[in-house]
């Protein structure tokens, strides 16, 4: 059992329709605590230095766009493989193509406003919580 942290957004799709709770229940069920959390209003250079390898992508600027169009956010997970279980509750970045029962299947409204954020890999994770968390902010 190896006990990780991932670092979590709700989007501002989610945000705007109230489901910080909802997801949040989902989190939860599915056994990760929220270690740290915090509602934020993501700036351009904010989310610009976020999705920096996206830069080239033809979709950045859509991108950068709807993380900036209202409040998110921004979280610390806990729990056994924390970021391949809150990439299997999430679902595929596509909700067409994402699992019943996963967060994105049930809440998002498109491949852009997918209504979750999930780190991918140990060194993400570690960058992202960095961002947006200091060590005093994250009580496990
Ligand atoms: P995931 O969030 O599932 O790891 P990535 O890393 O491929 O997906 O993409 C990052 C974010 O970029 C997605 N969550 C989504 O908001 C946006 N995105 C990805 N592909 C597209 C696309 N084809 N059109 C618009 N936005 C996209």
């Amino acid at each position: 059992m190896a006990i990780e942290r991932t670092f979590s957004i709700i989007k501002p799709d989610a945000t705007r329709r109230n489901l910080t709770g909802a997801i949040n229940a989902k989190i939860e069920q599915a056994g990760l605590r929220i270690i740290a959390q915090k509602r934020v209003r993501m700036t351009r250079e904010q989310a610009e230095t976020f999705y920096g390898v996206h830069r080239e992508r033809p979709f950045f600027g859509e991108l950068v766009d709807t993380m900036t169009a209202g409040p998110v956010v921004v979280q610390v997970l806990e729990g056994d493989n924390a970021i391949k279980t809150y990439r299997d509750i999430m679902g595929a970045t596509n909700p067409a193509n994402a699992d019943a029962g996963t967060i994105r299947k049930e809440f998002a409204v498109s491949v852009g406003e997918n209504s979750v954020h999930g780190s991918d890999a140990p060194e993400t994770a570690a960058v992202e919580i960095a961002q947006w968390f200091s060590g005093n902010d994250i009580v496990g």
